[in-house]
């Protein structure tokens, strides 16, 4: 055989070990290859079919997403109606049911039903032809539906090619298409980052998803199916009930939902209902109820349906979780890092069967998006466990003289001043040393390896210390006596004096760690060091206004203004104080003078290619001399130094008037200096 020859049964090959590790990843959720293996297979047959344009065919993995942007999509009939379910709302409702089953098929023994849990995704159907998907589509107004092949086709977990031997020549199979909660989190976020519209709800993301014309977008989106029954079936023989219909379903590898049960009565549905709204919120994708259908299709047959929905099946819908209530009263919560929470004080309401009465506003950002005012009606969300939220207000119903929410000026709990940040959603207590909410953080944080390094003082011991109110601030850790750690839980004599010497040496610290230890926001190890190095003493540290900490490197005006902020706050000051005055001590630190730093409260930036130095050594030498070396132009820079091929700074650079040199400039006043 030829090399040629054996081509089309490399890629056949190829395509038949891919659509197997498909199966095992997105149908069994069993992976089966390193996703490398996977990716280098797919890009062997990608090459292969490259070379061979003539070999590829609409089933190939590799053809998943294809064909242009449609300008439209065009109209399906259903050749046998989509229905849609009647709703039973409690027990009483779904017995019933149950009853006019019976009734309906004289038939007064118990009646087995198939029970799955009931997705808020989009109804599609999709039809395979020997095996092949042909056509998808979705449900419309059950009569008509709109042709979404191409963005079907898309999703993993839709097979392009049946597996087995025992399909019907013509099936139709129709189930749910959504988005699981994780990949709907994720895409949120990435709106988000991007400043785009965010998605409601899994639905509302699937739905969107599924309506692109351009097949590439729905690729992009992270999109599931579980099938649940079939339409028009001819050529071939299904199974007589629809549990077994399932179980087909499984060995031609269309994915079901792992959760679905065959329960022999009404009772059995009940504890079906009961077990899956425990489990809902663990399930990895949103349910608004449980659906139980007849499993016998002879029955389903004699039932038939009524207007658009079948006599054999209902939806039992859980309870809604979201209510509208009144909004009394906004509150700040400041959490244990010093983000403060604005939460809705509410005329309590049921929600899903539990009352609520605080709903969290997330932060100012949202508030204002929303347009959220005190005494505004508001719709309330409760999803499981999770802790309420205020999803959206009523705009139509807003009394007169609502009252707009403000973001207080000082915390809460410690009357520390608040600070937000422009570009930064939450706003935080600047009491970080000495704010009670914050107190647990702030003293694990100091005593951590990088800052204080305390051997022996670890989170559950700070927790029980703080608990049982021997501490109260960091500077307290030095006053402790053995007797009152040995009195604590799980502490015998020896740890408490292992604790007392650890303590006692870790007084003897440096600058930069005592500085990273107060827990300063944004102030890491590399921002500690610096401080310390530039400026040798605390009481320079806690004078620095903002344009001298910004002067050093790797300073901007965030890190600098919550350097300011923070020892602004008397209580940071007098815990410091107690810390020197329980002895804690460090190293003098040589500081270069100021005459030394010639440079110092000047910004440059640097741009271009240079000819004697690299852009890190240039960068090194001015900050050497106190300069701050910027990224990028603006008001503030006092001068920018362009190499050859300078451009957008450059012209930044001339556009605001700011001075420009040369390298013969640079290297002048290095050599000068
Ligand atoms: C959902 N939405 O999960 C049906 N459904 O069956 C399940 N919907 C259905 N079954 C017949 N699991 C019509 C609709």
């Amino acid at each position: 055989m030829s090399k040629n020859q054996a081509i089309p049964q490399k890629v056949e090959q190829l395509r038949k070990t891919l659509n197997d590790h498909n199966h095992c990843y997105y149908v069994l959720d069993e992976p089966s290859i390193p996703d490398a293996e996977y990716d280098r297979l797919f890009r062997e047959l990608q090459s292969l079919e490259a070379e061979h344009p003539e070999l590829i065919t609409v089933a190939s993995p590799t053809q998943r997403v294809g064909g242009m942007p449609a300008k439209e999509f065009s109209q399906v009939q259903h050749r046998v109606p989509m229905l849609s379910l009647a709703n039973a709302f409690s027990e009483e409702d779904l017995q019933a049911f149950n009853k006019r089953v019976q009734d309906r098929l004289n038939y007064s023994e118990d009646i087995a039903y198939v029970c799955e849990p009931k997705l808020d995704g989009l109804a599609v159907s999709i039809l395979y032809e020997e095996g092949k998907f042909v056509l998808a589509a979705t449900r419309g107004d059950g009569a008509t539906g709109e042709d979404i092949t191409q963005n079907i086709r898309t999703i993993k977990s839709v097979p392009l090619q049946l597996r087995g031997n025992d399909y019907p020549k013509s099936l139709e199979v129709r189930g749910e298409v959504f988005m699981p909660k994780a990949g709907f989190d994720n895409l949120n976020a990435t709106a988000r980052a991007q400043d785009e519209k965010e998605f409601a709800n899994p639905r509302n993301a699937a739905a969107g998803s599924l309506r692109q014309l351009n097949p590439q977008i729905t690729a992009s989106r992270p999109l599931e199916v579980f099938f649940y029954a079939v339409g028009y079936v001819a050529d071939g023989d299904l199974p007589d009930n629809h549990f077994a219909l399932l179980e087909k379903f499984h060995g031609w590898g269309l994915r079901t939902c792992p959760e679905i049960v065959l329960a022999n009565n009404v009772e059995g549905c009940m504890r079906f209902y009961s077990s899956i709204q425990d489990k809902r919120n663990a399930l990895p994708y949103e349910i608004d109820g449980v659906v139980y259908k007849v499993n016998k299709f002879t029955w389903q047959r004699k039932l038939g349906f009524v207007s658009r929905a079948p006599r054999w099946a209902i939806a039992h819908k859980f309870p809604a979780q979201e209510e509208l209530t009144t909004l009394l009263a906004v509150e700040f919560q400041v959490g244990r890092t010093g983000a403060l929470t604005p939460v809705a004080r509410l005329e309590p309401v049921a929600v899903g069967g539990v009352t609520v009465s605080n709903a969290t506003l997330h932060n100012m950002d949202e508030i204002a998006r929303k347009d959220v005012r005190v005494t505004d009606t508001v719709i309330i969300r409760r999803a499981g466990d999770v802790i309420p939220e205020v999803v959206s207000v009523i705009k139509e119903r807003r009394p007169q003289n609502t009252k707009i929410i403000t973001l207080p000026t000082h915390c809460p709990v410690c009357e520390s001043v608040v600070v937000k940040h422009d570009d930064e959603a939450v706003a935080r207590c600047s009491g970080g040393l000495y704010c009670p909410a914050q107190r647990k953080e702030a003293i694990k944080h100091f005593s951590a390896r990088k800052a204080f390094d305390i051997e022996g003082l670890g989170d559950k011991l700070v927790e029980q210390l703080v608990d049982s109110g021997l501490i109260h601030d960091v500077a307290d850790i030095f006053h402790l006596t053995a007797e009152q750690v040995s009195n604590l839980e799980r502490m015998g004599d020896k740890s408490a004096e292992n604790l007392l010497v650890s303590i006692e040496k870790a007084k003897q610290t440096t600058l930069a760690r005592f500085l990273y230890a107060l827990g300063i926001r944004e102030v890491g190890e590399a921002t500690a060091k610096t401080l310390a190095e530039k400026l040798g003493c605390i009481e320079k540290i806690k004078r620095a206004d903002e344009a001298l900490l910004q002067s050093l490197p790797d300073i901007g005006p965030v890190v600098a203004e919550n350097i300011v902020i923070f020892f602004q706050q008397a209580h940071n000051c007098d815990v410091i104080n107690k810390l020197l005055d329980a002895g804690i001590n460090w190293p003098v630190i040589e500081v270069k003078a100021a005459e030394d730093l010639p440079l110092i409260g000047q910004t440059v930036v640097l741009t271009g290619s240079m000819e004697a130095l690299t852009r890190d050594q240039a960068k090194e030498q001015l900050q050497a001399l106190g300069a701050k070396v910027s990224g990028s132009v603006s008001k503030k820079t006092s001068y920018v130094i362009a190499g050859s091929e300078a451009g957008s700074k450059l012209a930044k650079a001339e556009k605001l008037g700011v001075a420009v040199h040369n390298e013969a400039w640079l290297l002048e006043l290095l050599g000068e200096k």
